[in-house]
């Protein structure tokens, strides 16, 4: 019953991440890797590596059939999907637990009905979580879109189903566009996706992105580890991330936590989840669920002391909630930098040689990573080389040391976006925490301008 293998199906710093939950749980991993990254930390920690094909993802770490094969092989008992690759397909869930592997994640039922965001929009509802203003359900008829439209008011926004991310959206500012751009909305999802289906929303015109953590047991008892602040990103990828969000109360993070962890209890939630809002003048509006493990987990871990993955292990293992909601504590300010290999002003990635590298250390400064000098950053996957995560009991402090810590990290031989972190914690919106998620991108235009 208990689990004593998991697989990683992943790779890099997250890969990382989830290996040392496990050896300190006294669980051994399997490393599954492309020939791309045989020369990967995750790999050389691992105690088992498989490779499973060549470098595309779509032939490796999307390879079903080479990571069930894997499994079998090296007698995995579990399988950890990581973020991003196949971490959110119902799907692969599904063919893990039908080999009787145990699936490190929620149930594939849920994963399924989070992926539809109309799906996700109507369950969220009626789970009793706040909903932007918008159509029912998916909308089809013009007529139809345009009443809608009329009674929310403009500006609205088309969204896909299927989407997520940011891609498949439209913004209509006036009546006599709402047809075309609901077109354009469709055949850019059917495209995207293989699914015209789309929904409309009341548009929100600077609104923050705020997101509750949850778990639940899988048998109807959840809790909320508080909230997380995601509104500094560009072209929706999150450049910085901090918890608690500088704008939520304590009074606040009680109330939208309590009813995100009594949706999840009242859907009998498995393992680890991220219910996401934009907030705009002291109000929540739900816009998806995401149902797995987040690249900022760690912001939420500094505040609480609990370790989400070893978490997520636990109760894929059957095992209970290891902390009860009065026994969560949120104390002092962690924030999240993610450096990336690629120009810090153009963001045209940089991959290559890493010839020095030296992370950062000292009190309350985390580096998950699997940096090294003498690797090799391979072009063919996401740019993000490292996560600086830095505590301090208050948020100035943790600013003030997130500025040591960024002045010592070096990484050579590639372009970072360690500088644009440096220029970042000199600015005085951001020193306050007055930032909506249109910050970023207005002051990079700015700065060109
Ligand atoms: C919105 C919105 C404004 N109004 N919905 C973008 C990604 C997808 N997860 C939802 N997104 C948005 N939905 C309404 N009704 C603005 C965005 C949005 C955004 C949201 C979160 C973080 C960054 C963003 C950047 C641009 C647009």
């Amino acid at each position: 019953m208990a689990i004593s293998r998991i697989l990683i199906a992943n790779r890099g710093e997250i890969a990382l991440r989830i290996h040392r939950a496990a050896h300190e749980m006294g669980i051994e991993t399997v490393a599954v890797h492309s020939t791309a990254d045989a020369d990967a930390m995750h790999v050389r920690l691992a105690d088992h590596a498989i490779c499973i094909g060549p470098p595309p993802a779509k032939d490796s770490y999307l390879n079903v059939a080479a990571i069930i094969s894997a499994a079998e092989i090296s007698h995995a008992d579990a399988i950890h999907p990581g973020y991003g690759f196949l971490s959110e397909n119902a799907q692969f869930a599904e063919i893990v637990e039908a080999h009787d592997i145990i699936w490190i994640g929620p149930k594939p039922e849920h994963i399924r009905t989070m992926g539809d965001k109309v799906e996700a929009k109507r369950t969220a509802g009626a789970l009793g979580l706040p909903l932007v203003p918008g159509s029912a359900g998916a909308v089809s008829d013009p007529k139809e879109a345009a009443k809608i439209a009329d009674e929310i008011g403009y500006p609205v926004i088309i969204k896909a189903a299927s989407g997520g991310g940011g891609r498949g959206m439209k913004v209509c500012n006036e009546p006599e566009q709402l047809e075309t751009l609901m077109k354009q909305a469709g055949n850019e999802a059917k495209a995207a996706f293989g699914d015209d289906t789309v929904y409309i929303e009341k548009y929100l015109g600077n609104p923050r992105h705020i997101e509750f953590q949850v778990f639940g047991d899988g048998n109807g008892a959840a809790i909320h580890l508080g909230e997380r602040d995601c509104s500094l990103q560009r072209r929706h990828q999150k450049v910085l991330e901090e918890a608690p969000s500088p704008v939520i109360t304590p009074e606040d993070r009680a109330r939208m936590g309590g009813v995100c962890a009594n949706a999840m209890a009242d859907m009998a939630y498995r393992g680890a989840g991220t219910i996401e809002f934009l907030w705009e003048n002291g109000e929540f509006y739900f816009i998806e669920m995401n149902t797995r493990l987040q690249v900022e987990h760690p912001v939420t871990e500094m505040i609480t002391g609990v370790d989400l993955v070893r978490e997520q292990i636990r109760i894929a293992d059957g095992k209970p909630l290891s902390v009860k909601q009065d026994e969560i504590e949120f104390k002092g300010h962690a924030i999240e930098c993610r450096i990336n290999a690629e120009d810090p002003w153009t963001f045209a990635p940089s991959p290559g040689l890493v010839t020095a590298y030296h992370a950062p250390g000292g009190m309350h400064v985390r580096v998950d990573s699997g940096l090294y000098a003498g690797y090799r950053i391979p072009p063919y996957y996401d740019s993000m080389i490292a996560k600086l995560i830095v505590y301090g009991r208050t948020r100035e402090g943790c600013i003030m040391r997130l500025r040591r810590a960024l002045e010592e990290m070096v990484v050579d031989g590639v372009k970072t976006s360690i500088p644009l972190h440096c220029a970042l914690l000199e600015e005085v919106d951001v020193l306050n925490g007055d930032y909506s998620i249109k910050w970023l991108e207005d002051w990079m235009a700015k700065r060109e301008g």
